[in-house]
């Protein structure tokens, strides 16, 4: 039986610069299973914590610390790896060593197996048989906490080209809106410098509304027709705007303050006026009856929890009981281990949630999320568009495309 000979961390740093851990596990001495962690701006309050007191350097004694525990399991034993994880450190959010820890190991142990069996890594994550490309969700224009100041409340304007039959249809229109975006946004803003947001959206000095109209107008340039070849989507991560305090949302570009049911007609109007397909977040991490008024009102919409389900089996089981969102993202390190995430995900998928499997706005080059995606049969991949850490996981989408065990794009 193939048995992990090695557990090894490091220090290395992600998209923002910021120090992260990278985790290789070696089975047989031979097959390198190598995962690093991202980290999240807008983080959601009940999600695990990365690093013990945010500090990589204690997750990184942990790991070292606990290596030879790992060594001689099977690392396609994706349960026996969790447990051994949770001997470790059994608090609720893994305050002891980081989620980072249960994070690294878990893929890099599944990818050293993938390797092993000389098979693709989401091969060894599910043996269900029919395969399809979830859409690849990117982000065209960045705001909130993942660009500077003067631009847009609304966190992500998302494009999503559901028409397309082929995964490189799919990212060549993504590409195409981002560049056409470009345009758009230097003949509108003479200030506008071609500047980025965190996920490699552009980050221009407008507000919420201008900046989705422009959206719309870098689509209609193309020939592209909204609803039918491709639609929007926002995340607009609410809580980053919610006062507790006041019970209200603060927009500081837009200057508005809404209370909660006003929040819900500025979303409603939204969804209207520009047709999105896709809205995450569009209240608070608390709400979860101001989402379900959103899910009833518009089936036909993605109503996503990210910070309200945090890849959270229990949290999301309560979101179903009050029909909270028709859809929910997947971010494994929200979760911590795989295996809990996965867990997440079939619950998702036994309960008719549409899974998104999604990066962090700090990200690194590994691509694993492509194969995550794939093999939890998550209708779109939310992986941005332009920057390295971005296109790592879009040629990994292109890279899978010459398996003959993909049937296709998802249908939404
Ligand atoms: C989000 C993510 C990714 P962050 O809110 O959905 O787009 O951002 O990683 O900062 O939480
Ligand atoms: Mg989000």
């Amino acid at each position: 039986m193939q048995k992990i000979t090695s557990v090894r961390g490091r220090l290395v740093y992600d998209s923002r610069g910021n120090k992260t851990i990278e985790v290789d596990v070696i089975t047989d001495n031979e097959y390198v299973g190598r995962t690093s962690v991202p980290a999240g701006a807008s983080v959601g309050r009940n999600e695990v914590i990365n690093f013990p007191n945010g500090e990589p350097e204690k997750c990184l004694d942990a790991i070292n610390n606990n290596s030879s525990k790992f060594v001689g399991l099977d690392p396609m034993d994706l349960k026996c790896i969790h447990e051994t994880i949770r001997e470790i450190d059994n608090t609720d959010n893994y305050s002891n060593v980081g989620g980072a820890f249960a994070f690294a190991i878990t893929i890099s142990s599944m990818e050293s197996a993938s390797k092993f069996f000389h098979v693709p890594l989401f091969n060894v994550l599910t043996n269900k048989s029919k395969l399809e490309f979830p859409i690849p969700l990117g982000n065209i224009l960045g705001g909130g906490l993942h660009a500077g100041i003067g631009t847009p409340d609304i966190q992500e304007i998302l494009i999503c080209p559901h028409g397309s039959k082929s995964i490189r249809n799919a990212v060549e229109i993504n590409f195409n809106v981002h560049r056409e975006l470009q345009n758009v946004l230097y003949q509108k803003n003479l200030n506008f410098t071609g500047g980025r947001s965190d996920e490699g959206g552009w980050a221009p000095e407008i507000n919420n509304e201008e900046a989705l109209e422009a959206s719309c107008k870098a689509c209609e340039n193309l020939g592209y027709v909204l609803g039918k070849d491709v639609s929007l989507g926002i995340d607009l991560a609410s809580s980053t705007q919610w006062d507790q305090k006041h019970e209200k949302y603060i927009y500081k570009h837009n200057q508005l303050q809404l209370t909660q049911e006003q929040q819900i007609e500025f979303v409603s109007d939204l969804i209207d006026r520009y047709k999105l397909i896709y809205v995450e977040d569009a209240t608070h991490q608390d709400s979860f009856d101001a989402m379900s008024e959103l899910t009833n009102t518009f089936p036909n919409v993605f109503i996503t929890g990210d910070d309200l389900t945090v890849t959270n089996k229990r949290i999301l089981e309560h979101a179903i009981k009050l029909k909270s969102c028709n859809a929910a993202i997947l971010k494994v390190n929200q979760a911590g281990s795989l295996y809990d995430a996965l867990k997440f995900a079939q619950h998702a998928n036994k309960n008719n949630i549409k899974i998104i499997t999604s990066h962090r706005s700090g990200e690194t080059i590994d691509s694993q999320i492509a194969h995550i995606g794939i093999s939890t049969g998550s209708k779109m991949l939310k992986i941005g568009v332009v920057g390295g850490e971005r296109v790592s996981k879009i040629n990994e989408l292109i890279r899978i495309s010459e398996y003959d065990l993909i049937h296709g794009m998802t249908q939404l």
